[in-house]
């Protein structure tokens, strides 16, 4: 297992809609498991293919609160089924955008299909964090960042301090 870079916004890579998984293979599987161990070092409770340059649509979740009970999700080609009228607000971060935060309105209860990593299809139901970050996963498989849901002005002071993150840390590198 490999623990991958994180792409930081702003990128174009996270702006794209990434393409459906035709087949489940090995190369796949070993995909998700380094996702997983990129996630756990991060300490992010998700991420998704094009957080690691990925084009393809997988997400990894595992919102549980006992390290020593770990309960990783693996998602392939997941999609919202069903989306409750209820909404919640929850003030989301983004391994893409450290340091930042912003208030996002959500369904609060959602049912997701996927498959599984035998490639059969699984319907999942999720509330409260696991919602939150389902749909937060899924938005970054159709290039949709947390802050799109922020007014303009917010929207683009994260972005200009985070591309002057960017710039610092090439210089660092240099
Ligand atoms: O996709 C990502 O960038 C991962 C992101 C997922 C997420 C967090 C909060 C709300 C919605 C989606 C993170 O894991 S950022 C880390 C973080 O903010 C967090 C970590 C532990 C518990 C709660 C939040
Ligand atoms: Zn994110």
């Amino acid at each position: 297992m490999a623990v991958l870079d994180i792409v930081l916004a702003p990128d174009p890579r996270l702006k794209h809609k990434c393409a459906p998984v035709g087949e489940v293979t090995d190369a796949v599987r070993t995909l998700l498991d380094d996702m997983l161990e990129t996630m756990y070092a991060a300490n992010g409770i998700g991420l998704a293919a094009p957080q690691i340059a990925g084009t393809q649509r997988v997400i990894v979740m595992d919102v549980s609160k006992n390290e020593d009970e770990k309960k990783p999700l693996k998602l392939i080609n997941p999609e919202v089924i069903w989306a409750s009228d209820d909404t919640n607000t929850y003030e989301e971060g983004c391994l893409s955008i450290p340091d930042h935060y912003g208030d996002v309105t959500r369904p609060e209860r959602v049912k997701i299909r996927y498959l599984d990593t035998h490639g059969d299809t699984q319907e999942m139901d999720a509330d409260g964090l696991l919602a939150t970050c389902v749909q937060h996963e899924i938005d970054h498989l159709d290039g949709v960042l947390f802050v799109d849901y922020l007014s303009p002005l917010k929207r683009n002071i994260i972005l200009k301090k985070m591309q002057k993150l960017k710039k610092q840390k090439a210089r660092d590198a240099a």
